[in-house]
């Protein structure tokens, strides 16, 4: 049954009387009364007097109503004390909270910094300028140990970060600050081995293949681009796709912006992202001609929006990959596009909808909050001005082989920021041998590398709440690189594929030019196979953060998406619907988990979201009945020492826990 809030309840300071007295009941079922009521069974009615609701919406596919909760105290959000609450047929059905008990007792701190004061405290924690930090606002910041401290907080973007800073309200020291930007690649995590390009044996995929919508927009669109299965040009050739956009995640196509039929632009711009090159320096691209700066970093170069003129036609060249990526921008540009539109209609039918906070210029259930569409920036050249140069010549600056995304909270502009990569990683690797080709390479035409940083925007809307995208930052065994290189294969993955064959992530970009099986730029390329990954929990201890925690979670879930298949199937159409295959279940498990989870999880937090979001899907948690992929999901975990016995102890630390490879009793011995 379908529950709905009352209006009066949302976003209100709510009175600690309707968690205490007696439901009225025209609330009864009301899920935030649900959710409280369900809270005050641990803590006490002073910590929850004044929880404000941060969002809420329900998932029409499963029925469950999310709500998300923040504690307060003295009328100030207390930061990072947020809880989940997961309601279905007016029954908790999962919770993951990271509420504090005796907030009173626990919080400190004065004000005596004017708000002047802050911005100047919070700039100079960055090293940015005052004119870029946001409004603060006082806030309790909750530490380690749940000491919670009042403090200014802003954000603030410089160069390639988008920091949210708190600095300590009565003395201005920095008491936190997290990135809100995600960064594709971890230089010391990288190792490098490379084939000249002429050696590629790359894996073709027969044009005619490509994934489409099962429902298409027939705006009479068409690009030339590198369509799913497609990974990078290593797999095969570019091919003209009409017609792409998702009749339900994308009703008015892609270039639409009012809601009316007919496109609103004919460049690389509409409801779900505007593409364009963002080449500021552009000394970058090229080392033949350099170039001057061509405007300001974070906009449009002039002209660099391709125009598909009234057929909506994208078709660029690409004369040759070894020139400057500057010849092929417009090719680029559309690819980019092209992708990222792929990542919101794919993500929209899983349930990243609007209610839910995704990427969209207008939201045209009016739900969730709009204005807030992806800015993807091609050939992004705004740090990375020290490889204008012929490449092994000198070190580059790391940030030049990269790409990263920017999630602010729902409302807020994505910003995907795709680098140019020269052939590089071997030599900061320290490997002498490598004679480095003279090719530059385009993550814009990386199609692992897009789904990767989009994926980023998925999983910090999603876990925690869309206004809450600080979920998956400050815990050591924070799983977001995780998620995100997961979906880098699922809009890959082909008919005839196994789990077991090598996958590594970032292949043509880093030139291993065997194509997707090359070893990539995590620890190991990804396989279920044991001895090519042979990665557990305890894995993460020793693992870099971010990147190498998040391998070992993409390990655990591309395991997962493999025994799903085996069980229900594989479903080269990965729009369609949960039911249709394993790999569509795998996906929609993932997404709904996200929505289920605590803020900042640990593993064990993690692989029980996914438990759960079986058993609201399909099983029925208020009558007890148990998901149907219950076992399998345990013996999948298990394989990996996330099994029954694990321990994640502290998710702030990644050297505590405990790895446990068995499974419950009712599911046998694994
Ligand atoms: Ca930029
Ligand atoms: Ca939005
Ligand atoms: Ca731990
Ligand atoms: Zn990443």
């Amino acid at each position: 049954m379908r529950t709905k809030a009352s209006a009066l309840l949302v976003g209100l300071l709510l009175p600690m009387v309707a968690v205490v007295a007696p439901v009225a009941a025209e609330l009864e079922g009301d899920p935030v009364v649900v959710a409280l009521e369900h809270l005050a069974q641990s803590y006490a009615p002073a910590d929850l007097a004044g929880v404000i609701v941060t969002d809420l919406y329900t998932s029409d596919h499963n029925d469950v109503t999310h709500v998300y909760l923040q504690q307060t105290h003295d009328q100030k959000p207390v930061s990072g004390a947020v809880a989940t609450v997961n309601v279905q047929d007016d029954d908790v059905i999962f919770v993951g909270d990271r509420f504090v008990h005796n907030v009173a007792a626990k919080a400190s701190g004065t004000q005596s910094l004017t708000r002047p004061d802050a911005v100047r405290a919070i700039a100079a924690a960055v090293d940015g300028r005052r004119r870029d930090v946001s409004e603060p606002t006082l806030v309790y910041r909750k530490l380690r140990n749940d000491v919670l401290r009042l403090s200014y907080n802003a954000d603030v973007i410089v160069d390639t970060h988008h920091w949210n800073v708190w600095v300590d309200a009565a003395t201005g020291a920095v008491i936190d600050k997290e990135d809100w930007v995600d960064h594709h690649a971890d230089p010391a995590s990288v190792v490098a081995r490379t084939a000249r390009p002429e050696q590629a044996q790359a894996v073709k995929t027969a044009m005619g293949d490509a994934v489409l919508p099962p429902q298409r927009v027939e705006d009479g669109s068409s690009y030339n681009v590198f369509p799913a299965p497609l990974e990078s040009p290593l797999d095969g050739d570019r091919s003209v796709i009409g017609n792409p956009a998702d009749a339900v995640a994308s009703p008015f196509g892609w270039h639409d912006t009012d809601g009316a039929p007919g496109a609103d632009h004919t460049i690389t711009r509409g409801n779900n992202v505007h593409a364009y090159a963002d080449t500021f320096g552009a000394t970058v691209a090229t080392w033949q001609t350099p170039r001057q700066p061509v405007g300001p970093a974070n906009a449009p170069d002039p002209a660099s929006e391709p125009d598909g003129g009234d057929d909506l036609a994208f078709d660029f060249p690409i004369p040759t990959y070894d020139a400057s990526p500057l010849t092929y921008r417009d090719a680029a540009v559309t690819n980019l596009f092209f992708w990222n539109n792929v990542m919101h209609d794919v993500t929209y039918r899983y349930g990243f909808d609007e209610k839910a906070g995704n990427f969209q210029q207008t939201n045209y259930t009016g739900e969730g909050k709009a204005n807030d569409h992806v800015l993807a920036e091609a050939q992004d050249g705004t740090v990375h001005l020290t490889v204008a140069q012929p490449p092994g010549a000198s070190t580059p600056s790391p940030p030049a082989l990269n790409a990263n995304f920017s999630t602010p909270p729902d409302g807020g502009n994505g910003r995907m920021q795709m680098y140019l990569w020269v052939d590089a990683y071997r030599a900061l690797m320290g490997d002498r041998n490598r004679v480095p080709s003279h090719q530059v390479r385009d993550g814009d035409l990386d199609n692992g590398v897009i789904a990767h940083e989009y994926g980023h925007g998925v999983s910090n809307r999603l876990v925690g709440g869309p206004s809450n995208v600080g979920c998956l930052r400050n815990q050591a065994e924070r799983q977001g690189e995780g998620w995100s290189d997961w979906w880098s294969f699922v809009l890959t993955t082909r008919e005839g594929d196994d789990g077991a064959t090598p996958r590594g992530i970032g292949n043509y970009v880093v030139y291993y030019d065997e194509g997707r099986t090359g070893p990539g730029i995590r620890i190991t390329p990804y396989s279920t196979d044991m001895k090519v990954n042979r990665s557990t929990y305890r894995t993460i201890r020793t693992a870099a953060e971010p990147h190498g925690v998040g391998y070992v979670w993409a390990t655990m879930l591309w395991d997962m998406y493999w025994n799903l298949v085996e069980e229900h199937g594989f479903n080269p159409n990965f729009y369609e619907s949960w039911e249709t295959g394993g790999n569509n279940l795998a996906i929609q498990l993932a997404m709904d988990s996200m929505k289920f989870s605590t803020c900042d999880p640990g593993f064990v937090d993690a692989r029980d979201a996914i438990l759960a979001a079986d058993a609201a899907l399909t099983g029925n948690p208020a009558a007890g009945v148990p998901g149907e992929n219950e076992c399998l999901l345990w013996r999948t975990f298990a394989r990996r020492g996330l099994g029954f016995s694990a321990d994640q102890g502290d998710p702030y630390s990644k050297t505590d826990g405990r790895e446990g490879f068995d499974v419950p009793p009712h599911c046998g011995t694994g």
